[in-house]
């Protein structure tokens, strides 16, 4: 028994504090795959995909793709409208090429994102969204006449808004934990 008395305090404290980041992470953001399953290419409709969701500050948007084919510019309002990113306009504010780019939504304000491929702004690969705070989204809904249709983004890697996987983490931990118990 003599051993436990050491070992016990240690494994419960270290079981304890994972849970807690893990707390913290899900409280604080959720990731969101632009397109979901269709991800960042010429055939979704961004424009309804932007709809599904009420973004706020701190959660990331995920844009997966082919970086031969599509990229990702930030874009101001203008540049947005007219999907002229050449340089003289000014209208770019980032551009990610990777090809699996993780933009975090740092401020309550509006985002416009495009692709600069030729053509591909114009034939949809365009959306914008409303960043709110984190207090404020739940009180305000910018989205028009009909009430969002999904409480809980299907494609969120984040762990309060995906509780059955933050569940079997939990869950997951303390099973090791108490192996680590047993066989110690
Ligand atoms: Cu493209």
């Amino acid at each position: 028994m003599l051993k436990y008395n050491i070992r016990f305090p240690i494994v419960v404290v270290v079981i304890t504090v994972i849970n807690i980041l893990f707390l913290i992470k899900g409280v604080k953001s959720a990731d969101y795959i632009v397109g979901d399953e269709e991800q960042w290419n010429s055939q979704a409709n961004f424009g309804s995909w932007s709809q599904l969701y009420n973004f706020t500050v701190g959660d990331v948007l995920v844009f997966k793709y082919n970086k031969e084919q599509h990229n990702v510019y930030e874009v101001t309002q203008t540049t947005y409208q007219t999907c002229d990113a050449s340089s003289s306009t000014g209208g770019v504010l980032a551009k990610y090429e990777s090809g699996n780019d993780q933009i975090a939504l740092t401020e309550a304000k509006k985002y416009w994102f495009i692709c600069n491929v030729a053509g591909h702004c114009l034939g949809g690969m365009r959306f914008n969204i409303d960043v709110k705070d984190q207090e404020a989204n739940t009180t305000s809904n910018s989205a028009p006449s009909t009430p969002p249709t999904f409480e809980e983004p299907t494609n969120s890697n984040s762990c309060i808004r995906l509780p059955a996987g933050f569940e079997i983490w939990h869950i997951g931990i303390y099973i090791v934990g108490l192996f680590g118990l047993i066989f110690t």
